[in-house]
């Protein structure tokens, strides 16, 4: 992922989800939602040519501790963000949802898959406001699940993320309204474990 950004095509239709994610859904947040992070990152990397050929996620690892100014810092935390965020959720969701034994191995064995799911659920339920709810492999090679706010990439603390939910309304609001544990209910349907 380097500079300039670009949107990502999704792999699939836009109604390749239902009816788990309206395609109505599925296109606002992938050509406004996920494009105005883009643009957004790519407007305020523009005037910083210095880390311009970096990959984003690396920027995203070593962001609290590059000497940035706190504009450009900000917008790669949100705008950054946002875009690895997006870019990872759409490949995460899979149509023909094939299970990654690898991973479903893991989670059995470190929880187990019910255990897994209802703290999952939780983080994902509590997030208050905007945010995701994440699966993610720590710095010590550890599942770990937990929910970050706004687009707070797990990155930033150098957590490699294996799953995650965007529980921002605009992810799930036409269809679910505010039911968001109804949105993440269904949502498990599209995904790999
Ligand atoms: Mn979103």
């Amino acid at each position: 992922m380097n500079y300039p950004y670009q949107l990502p095509q999704l792999g699939y239709d836009y109604n390749a989800l239902e009816p788990h994610i309206d395609a109505q859904t599925m296109e606002i947040h992938h050509t406004k939602h996920h494009q105005t992070y883009v643009d957004k990152l790519n407007a305020v990397i523009k005037d910083h040519p210095d880390i311009q050929g970096k990959d984003l996620i690396e920027l995203m690892k070593g962001l609290n501790s590059m000497k940035l100014d706190e504009a450009c810092a900000r917008a790669i935390r949100n705008h950054g963000g946002g875009h690895l965020n997006h870019s990872f959720f759409w490949k995460l969701m899979d149509p023909s949802n094939t299970k990654d034994e690898e991973l479903t191995k893991r989670i059995e064995e470190k929880w187990g898959m019910d255990k897994f799911k209802e703290a999952f659920n939780t983080a994902a339920a509590n997030q208050f406001g905007s945010g995701w709810a994440w699966l993610v492999e720590d710095d010590q090679g550890e599942l770990q699940v937990y929910s970050t706010s706004n687009q707070d990439s797990p990155y930033l603390q150098g957590h490699t993320p294996l799953i995650g939910v965007d529980v921002w309304e605009h992810a799930y609001y036409l269809k679910y309204q505010n039911k968001r544990p109804d949105y993440i209910k269904s949502w498990w349907n599209i995904i790999k474990i």
